[in-house]
């Protein structure tokens, strides 16, 4: 792993960063690999990485239409927790955020991952209760949360309003105290780092047009760099799951509808903690440049375009300017949408598929930049040894049909 002296920095300042190392070769892909995963988003990548790092499987691909984190992983809003209800999530999502725990010093990048903290407001008493059901849910599993009531809240982000009399008022919420945000195109480019490091080859503007199979098991891929050979091929491609599946010849349950979110102009630091509220379809926090980074909720109907509706983006500022009376007069400074990958019961799908070989990992809708870590760890270690461990086995796509869901609506939080 290259040091950057302060010589070296000047140096390549100088000379336009002309001679700057490259954090990651650019390969043509070979004509064939062990593993092939489409897709260079932090799950594609992190599946690379710990496919080399955990499994020894060095001879990977990671083949990206685009490039890489171009996609939801560089689109999101960043919020990390793991304060989910059932017992199958509260395993992946915690596993998950103990990977985040240590993972600048794992992948030595620093990812800057902060730990300010999250609540979920309540805006009624039945809110709260539901609220209260999940902290107690949350601690059975030794996750951190605690239930703030209303003075506690506004104590903790005195910012809000306290006004009793707004539509929404504050009633109370939980606190995760280990949940915050990380820097998310540094997640990306972090695990294509290390990856590369180990041996895998990270392939953009490659995109994988067809799935080539004999005897119902999968033997390689079309791209628009031409073929390439593989006995295993993992799909992790978020909003554009249904399109790979439907060209290898199966249907997921999914619906892929855009997700917005805006930034502000910069300002100087007013809130230190993330604020989200799923009866108002709002959340906001504050980046280290000073922009707030707000969300909205999912746009109703389902599409390919990122963009969104702008009806919801304005009903989502109203109701955070309401929140927020101080956030009035900042301007907005870019808006943009993400295609996410919804389920049914608003969980992933990170299974084997029909086609012997071929295994998918989507559906994390709305909420899986937080997953990243574990959904690529679990994953690597399905593809590796061709069964899922315990914390994967919920998420199999047969849940459809045995009815063994894994029910998260209210936890997915703001965006269903
Ligand atoms: P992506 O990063 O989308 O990567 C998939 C890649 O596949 C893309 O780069 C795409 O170009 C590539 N691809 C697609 N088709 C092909 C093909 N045929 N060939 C080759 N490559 C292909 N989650 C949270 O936990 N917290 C949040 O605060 C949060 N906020 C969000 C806010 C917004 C506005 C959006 C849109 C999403 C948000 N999410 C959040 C969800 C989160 O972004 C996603 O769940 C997560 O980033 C998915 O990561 P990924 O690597 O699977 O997908
Ligand atoms: O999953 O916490 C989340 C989230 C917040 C905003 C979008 N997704």
């Amino acid at each position: 792993m290259q040091r950057y002296s302060f010589l070296t920095l000047a140096r390549n300042a100088l000379s336009y960063h002309e001679h700057w190392q490259e954090a990651w070769r650019s390969p043509n892909p070979q004509p064939a690999y062990d593993v092939v995963i489409i897709g260079g988003g932090g799950h594609g990548l992190a599946t690379a990485y710990y496919l080399a790092a955990e499994h020894g499987i060095t001879r990977v691909a990671v083949l990206e239409k685009g490039w890489i984190g171009g996609g939801n992983t560089g689109r999101n809003t960043t919020i990390i927790r793991s304060n989910y209800l059932e017992d199958a999530s509260a395993g992946l999502y915690e596993h998950a955020l103990k990977l985040w725990e240590g993972l600048t010093r794992e992948l030595n990048f620093n990812i800057m991952f902060s730990q300010r903290g999250v609540m979920n407001l309540a805006h009624d008493i039945h809110e709260a209760r539901d609220l209260r059901r999940r902290v107690a849910a949350n601690r059975l599993n030794g996750i951190d949360a605690e239930w703030l009531d209303r003075e506690a809240t506004l104590e903790f982000c005195p910012i809000l309003n306290a006004d009793p009399g707004i539509r929404y008022p504050v009633y109370g919420a939980t606190l995760q105290r280990r949940g915050g945000v990380a820097r998310h195109d540094a997640v990306a480019w972090g695990y294509a780092r290390g990856a590369d490091a180990r041996g895998v080859d990270i392939i953009q503007q490659c995109e994988v047009t067809g799935f080539r199979t004999k005897d119902g098991k999968i033997v390689g891929v079309d791209t628009t760099r031409g073929p390439i050979d593989a006995p295993k091929v993992g799909v992790v491609v978020a909003g554009h799951a249904s399109v790979m599946a439907e060209m290898a010849g199966f249907r997921l349950p999914l619906e892929s509808h855009p997700l917005q979110a805006l930034v502000s102009e910069p300002v100087k630091p007013v809130i230190d903690t993330v604020v989200m509220s799923n009866a108002v379809h709002g959340y906001v926090s504050q980046s280290d440049k000073g922009e707030l980074v707000i969300g909205a909720g999912a746009d109703d109907y389902v599409s390919y375009s990122q963009r969104g509706a702008f009806h919801v983006i304005e009903e989502n500022i109203r109701a955070i300017v309401e929140l927020f009376p101080m956030f009035s007069r900042l301007r907005m400074m870019r808006q943009w949408g993400g295609i996410v990958d919804i389920a049914p019961d608003a969980s992933a799908i990170i299974s084997k598929t029909p086609v012997d070989g071929l295994y998918i990992n989507c559906g994390w809708g709305t909420g899986g930049f937080k997953s990243t870590p574990g959904s690529g760890h679990v994953f690597a270690e399905l593809i590796a040894r061709g069964r899922p461990n315990a914390l994967c086995a919920p998420y199999t796509l047969d849940r459809f049909t045995t009815g063994a869901l894994v029910a998260e609506h209210g936890a997915a939080a703001v965006a269903h």
